[in-house]
């Protein structure tokens, strides 16, 4: 079902033995990255101003996120979203403790950010310039897919979606996918893989946002639920949720659409919806985001205040802002998710941090190098 299940088993796949091999996988990688880049290292650059936006080597296009404060996290209370939120069990109201305290964060330094989802087309690109192999196909178990014939009231789990199979994977999530539509089935260890790959190749460090910078990124200055407001009904204008076009495939949850539609029972292209103030799209809904933080119920009453980073260990991921199977109430940008970094959904996918400095010269070979890429 659309997340209602705060359990990282019910979506939790397999062993563990997927980080361990990720390393062994990316080493020859990434030592062919490093070495064309060493190959092409011109004087160093000179300061300049930062474009507001700017493409990578993989046709990503990213757009500069200014510094700044916001709140974050949310303490409404149980009766406001009740009254919001009719259609939801009241019991679901009391299971966002780890959303408090709201408290005041400082992103400290610009940042670019992906302003899209990565797509389809720029991951099958990655997979096949690396050579490397997404877990869903890498460790035999497959991922989930849309099967119409699949009944969830069959499962014990009443899991949304039939898996794990190798017939699904980040190639197939048993729904149509144009290349500019967001990947799916994609592990965080796969978002490793691909943030390493491209810092390698391009000297610039890549990696997933923090929680504090995605929900900065996805409020970019509302402090309502919603970059646009409080409204849920008004999202089917501003998101690809869980809507009536969603609702005709899996009927039993149809209470829990939204009232309209927004044109995708499934997901769309990168970009259908306009963007938010910080000119970034797909925020809300489309597919949920890896982050680079590990989750913890009580992160928030004992993080920093400046560029938190999560807490030092954990066990599960969390990824945010909700999806094209998602119900409104869970894609509120203080909403929390988590899953193991082996976990591969038709729901989750991500977007990528392209840090505005370049590596520091300790951690690169290359010192002194200019990035080829535009
Ligand atoms: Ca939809
Ligand atoms: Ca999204």
């Amino acid at each position: 079902m659309p997340l209602s299940s705060r359990c990282p088993a019910a979506l939790a796949c397999g062993a563990g033995s997927a980080a361990a091999g990720l390393a062994g996988r990316l080493a020859p990688i990434l030592l062919l990255a490093a070495a064309a880049q060493l190959a092409c290292s011109p004087a160093a650059a000179q300061p300049r101003a930062a474009p507001a936006r700017l493409t990578n080597s993989l046709g990503m296009v990213f757009v500069l996120v200014p510094a700044g404060s916001f709140v974050m996290g949310s303490d409404e209370r149980a009766e406001t979203l009740a009254r919001d939120y009719p259609q939801l069990e009241p019991r679901r109201f009391t299971q966002l403790d780890d959303e408090a305290p709201r408290h005041r964060v400082l992103i400290s330094r610009a940042f670019y950010l992906g302003q899209h989802e990565v797509t389809v087309g720029q991951f099958r690109r990655f997979a096949r310039a690396s050579g490397y192999r997404p877990e869903s196909e890498a460790d035999g178990t497959g991922g989930y897919g849309y099967n119409p014939d699949y009944d969830p009231a069959t499962t014990m789990r009443g899991d949304a979606f039939e898996g794990r199979s190798p017939r699904y994977s980040w190639r197939n999530p048993g729904f149509a996918q144009g290349e500019d539509h967001p990947v799916v089935n994609v592990t965080w260890n796969d978002a490793q893989a691909l943030a390493a790959w491209l810092s390698a190749r391009e000297g610039r460090h890549y990696r997933l946002p923090t929680e504090a910078e995605w929900e900065y990124a996805c409020r970019a200055g509302s402090g309502a639920r919603y970059a646009h407001g409080d409204d849920p009904q008004a999202l089917t204008r501003h998101a690809n949720l869980f809507d009536q076009d969603a609702a005709a495939h899996w009927p039993r949850w149809r209470a829990q659409a939204l009232a309209g539609r927004d044109g995708f029972a499934f997901t769309a292209p990168v970009g259908s919806f306009a963007p938010n103030a910080f000119g970034l799209h797909d925020m809300i809904g489309n597919a949920w985001e890896w982050t680079a933080d590990w989750h913890a119920d009580d992160y928030y009453a004992r993080s920093p205040a400046i560029d938190p980073t999560g807490p030092a260990d954990g066990d599960v991921r969390v990824r945010r802002g909700g999806s094209w199977h998602t119900w409104p109430f869970y894609a509120r940008c203080a909403y929390r998710n988590w899953n193991t970094p082996q976990t591969r959904y038709p729901l989750v996918g991500m977007r990528l941090v392209r840090e505005q400095e370049p590596p520091a010269p300790a951690a690169s070979p290359a010192s002194g190098a200019q990035t080829p890429v535009p």
